[in-house]
């Protein structure tokens, strides 16, 4: 059948074969749903029947005694939706302490059916990993979304109330099925209207849709409301009126949304408003806002801040201003930190805020948009890249996954109206992989991709084995043809897609792709030793000293930390110059390769989808062309070098 995306990674195609036939012996029986009033364990059991029947092709059987079973007060310990799962020929059992635990527990399981594991065989045992797994939409109130590709916003806060969009369940399932338990649901670059009491009723709306999903709801809050829409002469966050301000409105809104999950704030970065115009500090502004919710919220203060007047390296301010601060920000505020110190650049090394501020509740934001990496355009599987960082030392007592652990990571969100949600059908599986990853980071990108496509495209074992290394690849092929080597920033000013290494004109500094790459007729990369801006020192000594050799460390981020001459021997043995060259070719070879592994897998995927994704792919591969080329001839300007012999000849 024709599919168009809209059902995502819970189609709940029809099992066949095998895994049909112990379905179908199991003969899955659910309780009557008359007598449940928990209404997240009701959601739970009508995704049960909507998947288990959807597997099967038929409704279940009525009737009889169940043997698929939720026991949500049971004494599986650990945090909040914390699930067990034990299957037997005899019966399916799904326990957990709370409703949550049994709406995850639901998924789990059909997730596991899904993938064709025999009704049995399934014994599951689960945590989350870390408290909050949140989407953070750059949604505006006009609905138009900052950074979204994939239409127009999925909120339509013009017509709430009144309407209740089924589009919003359907998110809240999604989001469900992969222990996503929050949305912060406007942008942070935030308009004072969510602070309104006008928009108060629509924020009720969203949250009491989403509450039985286990969906709390935060929003932006713009730190100058007091001033914008307070009739306030000021925002300091010392204020005596302004702190009252905000009790106020953080108590409105806790009246009507008890389990509102408090503010996520963007304060001086990029214009934006915060305590600094005061002269008070992140703290001061946190601490305040921290008090007016109380133990009832969460404060989310961004760290992103970087600006013109400090023009030695954008990669240090972050460190520079935080880290001073640790210890002195209030028990219920987060500090979120981006997984790199410039911005969700197709590969950074880890952001050095992480380890460096222990007494500071600490949150790893990653960008599920694809900014940086072609938009929905480019087909780019984004698990190996938060692996990565996860899974990265930082030197000072454990990794980013574990320095995040007791607070949580959040997700730039990729989802708009388009009829696919995310403008392209692979961008889906990044939505997927990140809830899967906050839910539980040591998952292998390979498992979470074979998860993902299994249920979203084809179980079919010639399909996952085809389609799973094509994901896997997807990321490097596209650090490869647009900034390889370390290399960042490269991007068009202002919209950030396609290549620019020749702008350096722009009034503000660091907004000149010429600012990170620094390249000229000696070489080309950002000296971040003790030579340059010293931003490696912000790294624990140890890992540091894993970078401070150019000639030994991991060259995938040689021109992140060093300034090298363009006949600098590279560990592959090549010259710099003959190395970038060999990685831009690679880059676009890849997205050859990529095109030949989508043709051959047309006999698994249904025509519509197929036809999108090969349309996507033809875009890429002209696009990766472009980068390459372009960047080649730039920096052939630059050095004057010939291109190495055996190079691909440009197009
Ligand atoms: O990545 C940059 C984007 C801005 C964004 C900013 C941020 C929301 O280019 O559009 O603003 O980061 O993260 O605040």
């Amino acid at each position: 059948p024709e599919e168009d995306g809209y059902a995502l990674w819970l189609r709940y195609a029809p099992l066949e074969g095998q895994a049909k036939a112990a379905l179908e012996r199991f003969d899955p029986r659910l309780a009557p749903v008359s007598a449940i009033s928990d209404p997240t364990i009701l959601v739970a059991m009508q995704e049960l029947d909507r998947g288990l029947s959807s597997l099967l092709e038929r409704p279940l059987a009525a009737g009889g005694d169940a043997n698929v079973t939720l026991d949500c007060t049971s004494d599986v310990t650990g945090p909040e939706g914390s699930y067990r799962i034990t299957g037997a020929a005899s019966g399916i059992a799904i326990m957990a302490a709370d409703p949550r635990g049994c709406l995850y527990g639901s998924h789990a399981l059909l997730r596991e059916l899904s993938l064709g594991t025999a009704p049995g065989r399934i014994s599951l045992d689960q945590a989350p990993a870390m408290p909050l797994r949140l989407l953070n939409h750059w949604d505006n109130p006009d609905g138009s979304v900052e950074r979204g590709y994939a239409g127009r916003s999925i909120f339509d806060w013009w017509h709430m109330p009144g309407r209740s969009d089924p589009r919003m369940i359907d998110y809240a399932r999604a989001n469900a099925s992969i222990g996503i338990n929050g949305s912060v649901v406007n942008n942070v670059n935030a308009s004072p209207l969510f602070l309104t009491p006008r928009y108060l009723p629509k924020l009720v709306a969203l949250a009491d849709a989403w509450r039985p999903y286990g969906i709390r709801l935060y929003i932006s809050a713009r730190f100058s409301a007091p001033r914008d829409i307070g009739g306030l002469g000021t925002a300091d966050p010392l204020d005596p009126q302004v702190r009252a301000w905000w009790q106020a409105k953080a108590d409105e809104i806790y009246a009507a949304i008890p389990d509102f999950g408090g503010f996520l704030v963007k304060a001086n970065s990029e214009g934006q408003p915060g305590p600094q115009d005061y002269g008070r500090t992140h703290a001061d502004g946190a601490n305040m806002l921290a008090g007016a919710v109380g133990d009832r919220g969460t404060i989310i203060w961004r760290a992103f801040v970087y600006s013109a007047e400090d023009e030695t390296d954008r990669a240090k301010q972050a460190y520079e201003e935080f880290v001073p601060l640790d210890g002195e920000f209030a028990p219920n505020v987060i500090v979120q930190v981006k997984n790199g110190a410039i911005d969700f650049q197709p590969r950074e090394p880890f952001h050095p805020m992480f380890g460096a501020m222990p007494d500071t509740r600490l949150m790893l934001e990653v960008q599920l948009t694809k900014e940086y990496l072609g938009f929905a355009s480019h087909l780019a599987f984004l698990a190996p890249m938060w692996e990565e960082v996860l899974d990265s030392d930082t030197g000072r007592g454990g990794n980013v996954a574990q320095v995040v652990a007791p607070a949580g990571m959040a997700g730039v969100a990729n989802t708009g109206s388009d009829r696919n949600w995310t403008g392209s059908d692979f961008d889906q599986a990044n939505w997927y992989a990140f809830g899967r990853l906050a839910w539980d980071p040591t998952l292998s990108s390979k498992t979470i991709a074979r998860e993902w496509a299994a249920q979203t495209f084809s179980r079919d074992p010639a399909f996952l084995a085809a389609s799973v290394p094509m994901m896997l690849d997807s990321r490097e092929a596209v650090v490869d043809y647009m900034t390889p080597l370390g290399l960042a920033h490269l991007m068009g000013t202002g919209h950030h897609y396609g290549p620019a290494p020749w702008v350096c004109d722009l009034g503000r500094p660091d907004w000149n792709p010429c600012y990170y790459h620094r390249a000229d007729k000696g070489g080309i990369g950002f000296d971040r030793t003790a030579g340059g801006s010293n931003a490696l020192a912000q790294y624990a000594p140890d890992i540091a000293a894993q970078w401070s050799d150019p000639a030994a460390m991991n060259q995938d981020y040689l021109l992140w930390f060093h300034h090298v001459p363009w006949d600098f021997r590279t560990r592959s043995g090549r010259g710099l110059w003959e190395e970038l060259v060999a990685r831009y070719d690679r880059g676009v070879a890849k997205v050859d390769d990529m095109q030949t592994t989508w043709q051959s897998l047309s006999p698994y995927v249904d025509p519509q989808r197929f036809r999108a994704v090969s349309e996507m792919l033809a875009i890429q591969r002209q696009e990766a062309q472009w980068w390459r080329d372009a960047s080649l001839a730039y920096w052939q300007h630059v050095n004057g070098l010939p291109l190495p012999a055996g190079a691909a000849p440009p197009a």
